[in-house]
């Protein structure tokens, strides 16, 4: 039986159409006014920090959020792979790059698998609550392609599988987030009576 990823039964409707694009929202609200991020790399420098435990998994998360990085524009000498021991060092890799300053955003993958120890637990946990600690403290999009998984067949399933490719999903959103960044510093919002408007338009300086 497919399961989530923290073993809960899927509908059967969520089994039929699970691609890495119907996981994620749309970008596609063009009626909506708002600072949004584009899907456009060109120009970003992006470090990708990838787990070897559980390598057959990871490799396959690192080929996918390669994949997209180059179909976004993301430009072959505007990124770095770094390989770290396990899912509980991405923080600290993540941590490491953003002290460096010259990335746009971080893209940790790795694969935490349940299996038979309680292990996965704290390694999983921390793992999270590391990356999330790391971008809100630096600033920078930390992306967490972390897949937890009961077992080595679902988290198969989510690189390049039947349900998608979570390092695909990450890369789309390190671009996103970089971009939504990259606009925020960019506009300048009139204050209207403590309301903050919205631009509607392409900030100066945003291609
Ligand atoms: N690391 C993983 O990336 N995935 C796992 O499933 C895992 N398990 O289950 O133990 C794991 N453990 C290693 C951990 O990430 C550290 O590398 C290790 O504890 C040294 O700090």
């Amino acid at each position: 039986m497919t399961s989530t990823e923290d073993g809960a039964p899927l509908a059967q409707s969520a089994v039929e159409a699970p691609t890495a694009s119907h996981r994620l929202p749309s970008l596609e609200l063009d009626d909506l006014e708002g600072i949004r991020g584009s899907g456009d790399g060109s120009g970003l420098r992006i470090a990708l920090a990838c787990s070897r435990f559980n390598g057959q998994v990871t490799s396959l998360l690192l080929r996918g959020a390669i994949a997209e990085l180059d179909r976004c524009g993301v430009a072959e000498n505007q990124r770095t792979v770094i390989w770290v021991p396990g899912a509980f060092e991405l923080p600290l890799a993540a941590m490491a790059v953003a002290r460096t300053d010259q990335y746009d955003a971080v893209i940790c993958l790795g694969a935490v698998i349940r299996g038979e120890t309680s292990h996965y637990e704290i390694v999983a946990g921390e793992c999270a609550a590391g990356i999330q600690r790391v971008q809100l403290e630096m600033g920078l999009p930390v992306v967490f392609g972390v897949l937890t998984t009961e077992n080595l067949d679902q988290a198969l399933d989510r690189a390049g599988g039947a349900l998608g490719n979570k390092g695909t999903e990450a890369a789309m959103t390190a671009i996103e987030m970089s971009d939504v960044l990259r606009r925020l510093k960019w506009s300048r919002p009139a204050l209207s009576g403590g309301v903050a408007a919205v631009p509607t338009t392409t900030p100066r300086g945003v291609v």
